[in-house]
């Protein structure tokens, strides 16, 4: 096989572009260009608008605010301004499916899907569960969540999945997240004005923060999600453009939560809907994702992946979109003027995330039935308005197999050494084939695209060169769909790897390339890498794994990368967190005196993408050398 190329991706990109520039459309491109270059005080960390005496800038005239904070205090708290909306964001959430499913019930349209799955939740939190009916534990599991965002006193319940050695870390450097929402409340308590400007007590909260979005409100939205909707099993789908339909109603779900798009992917199944595409001169209706409610839909439903977050403009410009229907998050408020170019109806749908130039239907677990036929019928209605002079489809696919949850992973990698007979159920496999050697390590890539970086080029590059030595690739959000467009997800893709992790991928029959989720999944990989530091006896900082975000943008990566970190994996960065303008902050994240110290690991920052991967390389055989393998 051979997989798309980015000179090709760039060519389809390209002529959209070319229609757009025919109707008026203003692009991300174009915006780039205005914005560049981008402020220098910004990008370094060093401008502070916390409070109305400034906005103060640091220079080497005026090394300190006019409060008297210095550069160290300001570019601190912007980081721990940054951790707090990514934490909040993720939590939110997380908050968001806990009532969801406080709201399932058996007549639907939300029901459990995954009874086993609850149980095991339930009983992991002294939950009496013999004799319950399952929609009375959903409620009473959904009601103990909701109450972590705001308890008034213990630690976050999901901590006690970490190894015994992790949650001392934890305690000793006094990070333990207590409830979720006091954590985001700290963080910017500590950020306001007259109150922390101590590097080291504004990390720590970073930390804290952090970990109160991974081992709290992400875990909370993963757990939940896959109790309504199902815990992802592998299944094939197709990724890129070309998985929109010319002669079908395209309806394109975005945005990060599945409760809008669970419903509208049951709905359009339905004969009526059918119909209705059918009656407006359409051959039926195709349901596609962009960003992570696609990968959402993808690895429980295989709906077909259209792109990542730098793609979401282009499915407008096919010219073939008829709805664009968005939750929450990372969705470009260019939608709506961009839409208006073509016959495309932009949705939004929660009051999180309203914006100007689009209808919004308020959605709700209420009134989810109604409201996902009534944006079906819209779609199908608006088939009729398409301009066929402006439809343009690239015709660029690819075949993916995604769905790769922890129990996924443990179950289709058991069977590939022969220790599997004894010890099924858990990570024992996994831990051999790196042992051994067959397999170096273990990287965890997550994250964005950023036009700083050559959209998808860094995540692509790094994976081709990960798995070709012998390291195995676990994704989730952006990064997921940047592999899967290429064709790095196909089980072929095996071609492109080491002799041993080849071996591995056909034995189990995975692509090389493993397919987690969407950005809250992160949380799944932590209690993967607790799991293997459980089962193999190590701590999890002594396992041969690290994380990367190659090209993070968003305020949630930041959270994420900090709940990494502080869960003990050494985290790879190719874009600047922008902390670049203090010394002392540069070296509690990337240096040994912090995160390092307190957590056994930190941040590496290399902009140079090849070095990032030969960076991470060098660590997992540091690693594995340092345990004699
Ligand atoms: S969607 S946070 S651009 S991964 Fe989760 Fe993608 Fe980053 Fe949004």
């Amino acid at each position: 096989m051979e997989l798309i190329s980015f000179e090709t991706m760039d060519a389809a990109t390209e002529q959209l572009l070319e229609t757009g520039r025919k109707v008026g459309a203003d692009s991300w491109q174009q915006r780039v260009k205005n914005q560049t270059p981008h402020c220098g005080f910004g990008e370094k960390g060093i401008c502070c608008k916390f409070c109305s005496m400034g906005p103060c800038r640091i220079t080497p005239k005026a090394p300190r605010g006019i409060c008297g904070c210095d550069v160290h205090g300001i570019v601190g708290r912007n980081f721990l301004n940054f951790t707090a909306g990514g934490s909040a964001t993720h939590s939110d959430h997380g908050r968001s499916i806990c009532h969801t499913l406080y709201q399932a019930k058996k007549e639907g349209p939300y029901t459990v899907k995954d009874p086993d799955k609850l149980i095991r939740i339930a009983k992991e939190w002294g939950v009496e569960t013999e004799g319950k009916d399952i929609y009375d534990l959903a409620h009473e599991v959904a009601e103990l969540a909701l109450l972590e965002y705001g308890k008034p006193f213990g630690v976050q319940r999901w901590l006690s999945r970490a190894p015994e050695h992790t949650q001392k870390l934890w305690h000793d450097a006094e990070v333990e997240p207590r409830a979720i929402d006091r954590e985001v409340a700290t963080a910017l308590h500590m950020t306001h004005m007259g109150c922390s400007s101590l590097p080291e007590a504004l990390v720590k909260q970073s930390m804290r923060c952090g970990l109160s979005d991974g081992w709290g409100g992400s875990m909370c939205g993963t757990e939940f999600s896959d109790v309504l909707f199902g815990t992802p099993k592998p299944v094939d789908t197709t990724a890129n453009l070309g998985v929109m339909e010319k002669d079908m109603v395209n309806i394109v779900v975005h945005g990060h939560d599945p409760s809008l798009s669970e419903m509208i992917v049951f709905y359009a199944k339905d004969p009526e809907m059918a119909a209705l595409a059918k009656a407006n001169g359409a051959k039926g209706i195709n349901i596609c994702g962009v960003c992570c409610t696609s990968n959402e839909v993808a690895m429980r439903q295989g709906i077909p992946m259209a792109g990542n977050f730098l793609q979401q403009e282009n499915v407008v410009l096919t010219g073939a979109c008829e709805v664009i229907v968005v939750d929450v998050q990372c969705i470009f408020p260019a939608l709506g003027p961009l839409s208006k170019c073509f016959h495309t109806k932009f949705v939004t749908t929660s009051e999180i995330a309203r914006m100007p130039d689009s209808e919004f239907i308020h959605f709700s677990p209420e009134n989810a039935t109604e409201n996902a036929k009534a944006i079906i019928r819209m779609a199908c209605e608006n088939y009729k308005n398409r301009k066929p002079e402006l439809v343009n489809i690239p015709q660029l696919k690819s075949k993916a197999t995604v769905g790769y949850s922890t129990e996924a992973i443990v179950k289709v990698l058991d069977g590939v050494t022969n220790s599997h007979v004894d010890v099924t159920g858990t990570t024992k496999p996994l831990l051999d084939c790196i042992t051994s050697g067959v397999i170096r390590g273990a990287v965890a890539m997550v994250g964005c695209n950023n036009p700083k970086v050559r959209p998808d080029h860094g995540h692509v590059e790094l994976m081709k060169k990960l798995i070709a030595n012998d390291i195995i690739v676990i994704v989730s959000g952006c990064s997921a769909q940047a592999a899967a467009r290429v064709g790095l997800m196909d089980k072929e893709a095996k071609q492109f790897c080491g002799e041993g992790l080849k071996r591995v991928c056909e034995l189990a029959d995975i692509p090389p390339i493993l397919h987690m989720g969407s950005c809250v999944d992160i949380s799944r990989m932590m209690v993967l890498a607790s799991d293997l530091a459980k089962d193999s006896g190590l701590n999890i900082s002594q396992l041969p794994l690290v994380g990367c975000a190659p090209e993070w943008m968003s305020e949630k990566a930041v959270s994420i990368g900090n709940y990494v970190v502080a869960t003990g994996i050494d985290t790879f960065l190719g874009v600047d967190p922008q902390v670049g303008g203090s010394s002392e902050m540069t070296e509690l994240l990337c240096g040994e005196s912090g995160t390092k110290k307190w957590l056994e690991a930190n941040y590496t920052v290399e902009k140079d993408i090849d070095k990032l991967g030969d960076a991470m390389i060098a660590r997992i055989e540091e690693k594995r050398a340092a345990l004699g393998i």
